[in-house]
């Protein structure tokens, strides 16, 4: 049977949305240029990890409403839900979006809906009309185009997908409504109307917002590193203020979104986006500092003792209680450190994952028995609750210990 819906880009947020249709009864197609997430997915198995996907998933293929495929097939709706990297330079690729577009246009008919979600610098998808309608000049303004970004957390995708507000911007207004009735059949969130370069502007500056207040929070934790001031405990006190919500200092910003989206904005308007690439630069030094804290630890151990240090470095993950290490500064501060040491010894920790390609892992509690210094780079529940820290140097990165 005819899929209703194509979803180009089985990812993340792809992966999860098709499942969500598919469970409402429409006929989903799936496409990945990825032959292996296309069978696993075929198999009704999941390639990533996120609760209750694989039940969702395997319920919609078991159901007969979602297939996969390396290639696009005929429908009445498009997603486009592909990764928006970026090149060197910090400047936005979106070549996946282009590719995707390029798949699905002998496919397009007379009033179509084309939707893109990935993350797109602002006018991406007026380009994307354009380029439909310069090569199929036939349909020129009877297809429906809108961009509608996702907004999930992941770990909590399956519920954000259903009951997240979700702004949704059309090329003319036309295109606004089709998709706004298309979203209204599987999101319980508000649905609120805008145009396409809005909707696009939006997500970039949601993401941008959160990392420039994580930069102020990264900042105000150098300032007390000098002034010798628990940032932690002062934090706590100036958000008593009614009216001050300052977030937490960490090691850095990791991910693919917070780390990334900003830099579609700054590559676009660079005279403009003064704060919004200065808090790029400030995250990023976080990260940078830290390694330069952990190295002058161990110098100062030397000193102090006449011995090399044992070190524990705590949590690979880019955040608390996940097992994803993209773009993760706490796997930049590793490797900085590494990349420096001499003959002390070093105990990698990550209790999210099994192992991993690069570094040899030791179990939580063993490292940090063993360990003269400790570094804590995230905060994951499990380092918590270690046992007494006494008599070691303990670098507290991220405040694991504080809360
Ligand atoms: N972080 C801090 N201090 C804080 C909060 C976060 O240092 O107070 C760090 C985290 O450790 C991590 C980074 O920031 O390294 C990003 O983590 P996050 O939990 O803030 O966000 P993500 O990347 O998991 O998901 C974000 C979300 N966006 C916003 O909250 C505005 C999510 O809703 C988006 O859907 C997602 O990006 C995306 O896909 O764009």
């Amino acid at each position: 049977m005819k899929p209703e819906v194509v979803m180009i880009g089985l990812g993340y947020i792809g992966l999860p949305t098709a499942a969500l249709i598919a469970s409402n009864k429409v006929n989903v197609f799936g496409v990945d240029i990825n032959p292996n997430v296309v069978e696993t997915i075929n198999r009704g198995e999941i390639h990533i990890v996120e609760p209750e996907l694989d039940s969702a998933v395997a319920n919609a293929v078991k159901n007969g409403f979602l297939k996969a495929g390396l290639k696009a097939q005929e429908a009445n709706t498009y997603l486009i839900v592909v990764p928006t990297p970026f090149k060197d330079k910090n400047e936005p690729d979106i070549s996946f979006v282009e590719a995707a577009t390029k798949g699905i246009l002998p496919l397009l008919k007379e009033n179509d809906l084309y939707i893109i979600e990935s993350t797109s610098p602002v006018g991406t998808t007026e380009k994307m009309m354009d380029y439909i309608y310069a090569e199929r000049p036939e349909l020129e303004g009877k297809l429906h185009i809108a961009y509608c970004p996702e907004r999930v957390l992941p770990g909590n995708v399956m519920h954000e997908l259903v009951h997240n507000d979700r702004v949704i911007g059309g090329v003319n207004k036309e295109s606004t409504e089709r998709a706004l009735a298309f979203y209204k059949n599987y999101v319980k969130g508000e649905l609120h109307a805008t145009n396409a370069r809005t909707a696009e502007m939006c997500k970039l500056v949601e993401n941008s917002s959160r990392d420039v207040q994580i930069a102020f929070a990264n900042e105000l934790s150098l300032i007390c590193h000098k002034a010798g001031i628990n940032v932690w405990e002062l934090i706590k006190l100036a958000n008593k203020h009614p009216r001050v919500n300052i977030l937490q200092p960490g090691s850095g910003v990791g991910g693919h979104c917070i780390a990334v989206d900003p830099y579609f904005i700054v590559a676009d308007f660079p005279m403009e986006s003064q704060i919004i690439g200065k808090a790029r630069e400030i995250n990023n030094y976080k990260s940078f500092w830290c390694a330069e804290q952990v190295k002058n630890a161990k110098l100062q151990f030397q000193l102090n003792h006449g011995k090399k240090p044992k070190i524990a470095l705590m949590g690979l993950a880019f955040k608390p209680n996940i097992d994803d290490l993209r773009e993760s500064p706490a796997k930049y501060i590793a490797q900085k450190v590494l990349q420096d040491a001499q003959d002390e010894e070093y105990y990698i920790v990550e209790p999210n994952i099994q192992e991993h390609k690069v570094f040899k892992l030791t179990e939580y509690n063993t490292a940090a028995e063993n360990a003269d210094i400790i570094v804590f780079l995230v905060a994951h529940n499990q380092f918590k609750n270690l046992g007494s820290l006494h008599n070691k140097v303990v670098l507290d990165f991220c405040g694991v210990l504080e809360k």
